[in-house]
């Protein structure tokens, strides 16, 4: 998962506290629950999006996988 514009700090890792470091990117395992939180200080509209080609579309096709946007306006 790659979230633009911001960082994100992991919280917790499948309900267990695990303070981790900032970052913008994180792998997270299939079935697998990543609690982060972020600080919104740069206004725009950032995409969320997988980092790999096959995480960015629906059985080889794009656009599909994981895209979502972060809006802070
Ligand atoms: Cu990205």
């Amino acid at each position: 998962m790659h979230l633009h514009g911001h960082q994100f700090r992991i919280v917790s890792v499948d309900g267990f506290g695990r303070p981790g470091f900032w970052d913008d990117t994180i792998d997270i395992a299939s079935g697998r629950r990543i609690d982060v939180e972020l600080i919104a200080n740069n206004p725009g509209i950032w995409p969320l999006n997988g980092t790999k080609t096959f995480h960015q579309s629906n059985n080889g096709e794009p656009p599909g996988g994981m895209i979502t946007k972060v809006i802070y306006l």
